[in-house]
């Protein structure tokens, strides 16, 4: 039997059980192969049992498509042009995410190879706009002037967690594998600020790149966000160039990049040639209409959006996914126990709970949660759980922030292009007799 790797939360699940698959292979058959049984089927909601094993519909019929490249792991291809890859949950177990295993998003085509391959210290940044001091900086001398910082910071798809909307948003389907947390080596992007000289009139960053547009319009750029002058002077906002203590690849920026962690990723320009500080909230392609942007009220979910509603997506939402065991584990026969291991965290906040539940939510088990290694790190939880039968059982992750805000059972604040959705993941086990 096929397991559905891609769609396993509980937006989708809905979705996959208005369509009816519960009748045909997916978790029935699973419960059939148990000896019958459905653990705590009493506790779940109508039409809701089994549906984390139900076939994908549509395109991704034939599974998911598994990028092959040389240097990466086994990423889920969720568009080749541009690229675009995410990590699945079982690859994610990793305290610090290995390169390999770190998603890919572009917007546009990689720069140039001649460009690439040049001398990386000889790389320019130009720092203009509302500074004393505009400069254009080699990262050979951007090195050697400013005090290199290590972090291991999150980097996460604005779009993480969008297949989990009803009805379905527009843009890439990430499931909940558009994040990781990998260390990064760079300078303080306000340091350098700092020197450029800000003037009073200071208040937001935008960001360019060398990146070339699908048209292959060399004027326009492929994506140009920014932050809040705040953000960007936050010592864990780095210019960096080094992952996992290697040159950085250029397929994640390198030369050069920046990371301002636990806000959109689409803010972490790659192959950085250019940060104009700027005199208001910048208008570049990515910061304005739907993009990017999330309701200050929530709408009617599909219904019509008032562009005045939407304002700039900036930290992301708590989330959890489980590592382990992965989706679709069939249990040694008579195995009960399993450790549920993963990963957590909440963009501008900490992680102070992780609960997992093997009942459909009617009751809870406390993970332990481990402290960051720094700010903006994701966080491990781990869970020791006695399985009390054999059986079909979903295994459930719920985070909850230093805020007190909890992932909620079906996404919410729906959008048309879907930032946010950050419901509680699943994950189907089976216990044999
Ligand atoms: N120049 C440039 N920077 C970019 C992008 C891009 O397309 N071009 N994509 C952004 C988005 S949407 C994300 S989620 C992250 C992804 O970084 P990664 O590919 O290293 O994982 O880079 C961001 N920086
Ligand atoms: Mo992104």
């Amino acid at each position: 039997m096929a397991f559905d790797h891609t769609r396993r939360t509980m937006g989708a699940d809905t979705e996959a059980s208005r369509r009816g698959f519960l009748k045909g292979t997916g978790g029935i058959a699973m419960a059939a192969a148990a000896g019958g049984s459905i653990a705590f089927a009493d506790r779940a909601p109508a039409g809701f049992v089994g549906s984390a094993l139900a076939q994908t519909p549509a395109a991704a019929d034939k599974g998911p498509k598994v990028l092959k490249m040389d240097g990466k792991a086994e990423l889920t291809l969720l568009g080749d042009k541009p690229l675009v890859a995410e990590t699945p949950a079982h690859l994610m177990d990793d305290e610090v995410t290995p390169t390999e295993k770190l998603f890919i998003r572009n917007n546009g085509n990689m720069p140039d190879a001649a460009a690439l391959a040049a001398d990386p210290k000889a790389w320019k940044i130009k720092i203009d706009g509302e500074v004393n001091a505009p400069m254009e900086i080699a990262l050979g001398d951007l090195m050697a002037k400013f005090q290199p910082v290590t972090y291991r910071l999150m980097l996460e798809c604005g779009g993480n967690g969008r297949s989990q909307f009803t009805p379905e948003a527009r843009g890439n389907q990430w499931t909940t594998g558009g994040a990781g947390c990998p260390e990064w080596t760079g300078v303080r992007l306000g340091d350098v600020l700092k020197a450029a000289g800000l003037k009073s009139s200071a208040v937001y960053t935008a960001h360019y790149g060398a990146d070339v547009h699908l048209s292959g319009d060399a004027t326009k750029p492929t994506i140009s966000r920014g932050v809040r002058l705040a953000k960007a002077m936050d010592e864990h906002t780095l210019i960096a160039f080094k992952l996992n203590g290697k040159d950085l690849p250029a397929l994640h920026g390198g030369p050069v990049r920046l990371i301002v962690p636990g806000w959109a990723g689409s803010a972490s320009h790659k192959w950085l040639t250019r940060i104009w500080i700027r005199d208001k909230e910048h208008d570049g392609p990515g910061m304005t209409g739907f993009s990017y942007r999330v309701p200050k009220t929530p709408p009617v979910p599909g219904g019509k959006v008032e562009e005045a509603n939407m304002a700039v997506l900036e930290a992301m939402p708590v989330r959890s996914v489980i590592t382990s065991p992965s989706h679709g584990t069939r249990l040694a026969s008579g195995a009960r126990k399993i450790e549920v291991r993963g990963q957590a965290w909440a963009g501008e906040s900490a992680i102070r709970a992780v609960d997992v539940s093997i009942d459909y939510g009617a009751t809870w088990i406390k993970a332990e949660v481990k402290a960051p290694a720094n700010k903006y790190a994701w966080q491990r939880f781990v869970a020791s759980v006695e399985l009390p039968s054999a059986g079909y059982y979903e295994v459930w992750s719920r985070a909850t922030d230093s805020a007190g805000v909890v992932q909620p059972f079906q996404a919410g604040n729906w959008n048309p292009q879907g930032y946010g959705a950050n419901a509680v993941t699943r994950v189907a086990v089976l216990a044999q007799a």
